[in-house]
């Protein structure tokens, strides 16, 4: 399963790096949405589901572009084929494919690639996280003041919202950063490159992934409430664990 996996999405990273930078109408296109879609978006999620069904006939899938196809499986692929689309669309290498595997609503496997900056992140149930194959654990800071954290809204469309969210914690923390990839943002706590990721509406197939390699890192992952990660549309918190108590009370009732 491992081989199988860094290989599929190796070779839609590199799909996707042979058309990076190269399609100049998009540059345009990040004036019109927010959460906009492109055709490599669908080209690579049409390939994985492709892939992945030669040799799991039965699964099912739930991805961003093609929803969920139910096949009555006790086995879901949550599939992101590409996280940070206005990252590739702007030409900004900050951007990832983001593949998990659940069982009964379990996450088994999770894996994300960010190709340009050639970072292959890898989890396994009770197996530990690792990036390029080398272990990963999470960050040992303990205060909230030291930490520096990763922010998104998801699919959260009121603005007032977000700004209440930012407004409570940017004075309490070293940095309070958005990358544009939520999988890309929890593959980087699990790697001990921030303390925390806060995110609002956040969609399953963002952060299926990032979840399981967070938590296997030794990382934490909940809702605003402290309630476990399910895959629904969320607010989500995924820490190194040692804030995770503190970020919790910054974002209650927000
Ligand atoms: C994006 C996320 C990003 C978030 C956007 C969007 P997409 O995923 O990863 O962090 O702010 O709302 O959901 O649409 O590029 O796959």
């Amino acid at each position: 399963m491992k081989n199988f996996l860094i290989q599929t999405i190796k070779k839609a990273g590199q799909i996707l790096t042979d058309y990076f930078q190269k399609d100049k109408k998009l540059l345009k296109i990040r004036k019109f949405n927010k959460e906009i879609v492109t055709r490599y978006d669908k080209l690579i999620d049409k390939f994985l589901i492709k892939k992945i069904s030669q040799r799991f006939p039965n699964h099912n899938f739930l991805t961003e572009e093609s929803g969920f196809k139910n096949r009555n499986s006790d086995f879901t692929w949550l599939i992101d084929s590409l996280d940070g689309t206005s990252n590739f669309a702007a030409g900004n290498p900050l951007f990832s494919i983001s593949i998990a595997l659940m069982k009964n609503k379990k996450l088994i496997f999770g894996i994300i690639y960010s190709p340009i900056i050639d970072e292959l992140y890898f989890a396994e149930r009770g197996k530990g996280s690792f990036l390029n194959r080398k272990k990963i654990i999470v960050s040992q800071t303990k205060e909230i003041k030291k930490s520096y954290l990763y922010f998104c809204e998801g699919s959260e469309s009121n603005r007032k919202r977000t700004g209440r969210i930012i407004e409570k914690i940017y004075p309490k923390v070293i940095e309070l950063r958005k990358l544009g990839s939520a999988a890309l943002e929890c593959a980087w706590v699990a790697a001990g490159k921030g303390e925390g990721y806060i995110t609002t509406k956040i969609n399953p197939w963002d952060v299926g992934a990032g979840v399981l390699i967070v938590e296997e890192a030794g990382g934490k992952v909940t809702d605003f409430k402290g309630k476990s990660w399910q895959p629904l549309k969320t607010d989500f918190v995924a820490s190194n664990k040692k804030i995770h108590f503190s970020l919790l009370k910054l974002v209650k009732n927000l």
